[in-house]
């Protein structure tokens, strides 16, 4: 933790970090290293973003009830005070709800750019959130493609449109990346589909499905089947389509990192992309992901860390060596061997006009 200086830290401010802390994700240690013009900016947008979240997973709120909180959760950032006093099961992310005022004082003291900023992004995802859990449309849930890239647009893709805007604002990234949003909505779109295919299990668990139907019904009729262990060849089959589904966008997330300016910056999206890589390759062709909660080594992470906090030619090295690796994986047999096989292609012609070799 380099750029905060608690001495001279507001408590609120303190408690916000400690929230941070708490829902130990991987981001909390990145966002911490973040330059200290977009530290603040940035976790109080993380924390914003995973109290919405935190409501949009919580299965204990009926949907009459969740609706209005979607939706409204924007409101509870000027509402000074504001709290959750749900009586739902007590989970580690409810912690930083019943004390959200904290993360409400510091929100007043942004800048009106950046606040604005976070304001419309937590006003379209909350909204699209309950469009999703809640809508008439979606009562079957997932069932296009084109509903599954929409509805991580409006989870992932927005928080990237939201970070892009902070960065161009603070000037930390080439303006150009404006008129390019497809970059910034590739660099949320393959973040949130890795997270899919490898929690396929876990969601299933609490009663949730991402997986879009137009892929799953190819392989099984029912959505449950696809986790008896009598299909797991149709199952794998099912995966891989997923998988290749999430690889498209990996090209367009070396593009995007190439238009960051500033080295704490590139470290902050830089490390969750190699981590998503790695992991894709890790849920390729893995029967674990339909029984188990599978995820890549303590020892993989670090090397991605080194790796992912250097310059894009490292990165497009790291990405070279996955795609290299599920080439490998990939199976004959396997409906989209072709497409596969094309796809980590692609992605290594892709690097090659980057950085030439010889
Ligand atoms: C504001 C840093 C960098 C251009 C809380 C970062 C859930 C995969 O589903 O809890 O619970 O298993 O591990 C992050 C683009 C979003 C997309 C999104 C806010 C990158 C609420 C992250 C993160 C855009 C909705 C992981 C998408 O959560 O997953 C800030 C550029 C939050 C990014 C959710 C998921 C993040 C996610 P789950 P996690
Ligand atoms: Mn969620
Ligand atoms: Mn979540
Ligand atoms: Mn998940
Ligand atoms: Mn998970
Ligand atoms: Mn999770």
């Amino acid at each position: 933790v380099h750029t905060r200086d608690q001495s001279k830290e507001a408590p609120t401010l303190t408690s916000c970090f400690h929230f941070l802390n708490l829902t130990s994700r991987s981001f909390a240690a990145v966002i911490q290293e973040l330059n200290s013009d977009m530290l603040v900016p940035i976790a109080l947008f993380y924390l914003v973003l995973r109290g919405l979240d935190t409501i949009e997973d919580d299965m204990t709120i009926d949907a009459d009830t969740k609706e209005p909180l979607l939706r409204d959760f924007y409101k509870n950032m000027r509402t000074e005070g504001w709290t959750f006093n749900g009586n739902g099961p007590m989970e580690k992310d409810r912690e930083l709800l019943i004390h959200f005022d904290v993360v409400v004082a510091e929100l007043q003291k942004l800048k009106k750019g950046y606040y604005d900023i976070i304001e419309d992004i937590t006003i379209k995802m909350g909204n699209g959130m309950a469009d999703y859990a809640l809508g008439a449309e979606h009562k079957d849930g997932i069932e296009t493609i084109a509903q599954y890239e929409e509805y991580c647009h409006y989870v992932a893709g927005l928080v990237g449109e939201g970070l892009t805007r902070l960065f161009v604002e603070g000037n930390y990234a080439n303006p150009a990346l404006m008129d390019r949003m497809e970059l910034t909505e590739s660099m949320g779109q393959f973040l949130q589909k890795t997270n899919i295919v490898r929690d396929v299990h876990e969601d299933f668990l609490d009663k949730r499905r991402f997986w879009p139907k137009a892929i799953w019904s190819k392989y099984v009729d029912k959505w449950e089947d696809i986790f008896e262990p009598k299909n797991r060849t149709l199952a794998l089959q099912c995966s891989s389509e997923m998988v290749l589904n999430a690889l498209k966008h990996a090209d367009e997330c070396l593009f995007y990192m190439a238009g960051i300016r500033e080295q704490s910056v590139f470290n902050f999206v830089a490390i969750p992309q190699s981590m998503a890589i790695a992991t894709l390759e890790l849920v390729f062709q893995n029967p674990k992901i339909f029984d188990s909660h599978i995820k890549i080594t303590k020892g993989d992470a670090c090397q991605l860390m080194i790796e992912s906090t250097q310059n894009l030619r490292v990165v497009c090295d790291t990405f070279r060596r996955y795609a290299r690796r599920i080439a490998k994986k990939n199976d004959p047999r396997d409906p989209h061997y072709l497409e596969i096989s094309s796809a980590c292609g692609k992605i290594e012609q892709f690097i090659e006009t980057l950085f030439p070799s010889q």
